[in-house]
């Protein structure tokens, strides 16, 4: 069984190295006159990258760019009992999680911990941090590489549907770490938020902190700081994201999606769950 304490002592050390995180630099900016190819540029981003950032520029081009989102990818699913469609990430005075909090956010999948993760996932920025509050990123492909070269033919347990066991009160969810999608390619379900973690196996429980320490390791993540107006969309299972601590009313939005295609202006393109 993995605790909370052993987690958090790991990606404090991993995370203590002085190495930085890759800058992304590719982002779309989005005016009037690019309107016409931005959902097929975000798609294209999402294909080859995992993510794409839009830089909005003013609240009316934001609220655009999730118009367009709407449009290529799905309606927003409700994120709560509440029935929220966008569900607001700030600091509110006794936080009970982490997205209401300025502390640093260890690198997740939105709902990992949970039977079932959205497909897509945006933050847009209300509000920039004053300091701090970048954006971590890590892909799965470059995990996955780091995975089968350190630990070979033992990442195959992690595709298991039972491999990991997230507790969570009296909740207990089971779930495959890695999953082959119908295009081949491995996407991921992780997550450390849970009172306890438990392996299936002693060997799940050493491939999950092998991740663990992976992930929060600066010089394996990229890293992009969010202004005022920016908008990133990440496919949940295809990047991992997370984000350093800040100071300041750093305000998102929080958006989650489901999808099977996206559409593009110039057609559609299939999208493959795992
Ligand atoms: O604050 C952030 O940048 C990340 C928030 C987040 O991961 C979330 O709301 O799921
Ligand atoms: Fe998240």
């Amino acid at each position: 069984m993995l605790l909370p304490s052993t987690i958090n002592a790991l990606i404090t050390r991993a995370s203590s190295s002085k190495a930085t995180p890759q800058l992304i630099v590719n982002t779309t900016v989005y005016s009037k006159q690019t309107e016409v190819n931005l959902s097929h540029r975000i798609a294209y981003g999402l294909e080859m990258s995992g993510f794409s950032i839009i830089n909005a520029r003013d609240a009316a081009n934001a609220i655009r760019v999730m118009a367009i989102l709407r449009e290529m990818i799905g309606s927003p699913q409700i994120q709560n009992m509440r029935g929220t469609t966008e569900e607001n990430v700030f600091p509110v005075t006794n936080a009970t999680r982490y997205i209401n909090t300025r502390a640093a956010q260890p690198l997740h999948t939105d709902n990992g911990y949970a039977c079932v993760a959205p497909d897509f996932m945006a933050l847009r920025c209300l509000k920039a941090a004053l300091t701090g509050g970048e954006t971590l990123l890590v892909d799965v492909e470059s995990l996955l590489k780091y995975m089968l070269n350190r630990h070979s033919a033992k990442v195959e347990l992690l595709y298991n549907p039972k491999s990991i066991t997230y507790v969570t009160g009296s909740v207990k969810v089971s779930k495959s770490i890695f999953q082959r999608a119908p295009d081949g390619k491995t996407r991921i379900n992780f997550s450390v938020f849970a009172d306890a973690i438990i392996g299936d196996t002693k060997e799940c429980e050493d491939l999950f902190l092998s991740i663990v320490e992976f992930i929060h390791s600066p010089s394996n993540q990229m890293q992009y700081l969010l202004n005022k107006h920016d908008i990133i969309v990440a496919d949940n299972r295809a990047v991992l994201h997370g984000r350093k601590e800040f100071e300041g009313e750093r305000w998102l939005l929080r958006t989650w999606y489901d999808a099977d295609i996206i559409k593009t202006e110039r057609g559609s393109m299939p999208y493959g769950r795992g």
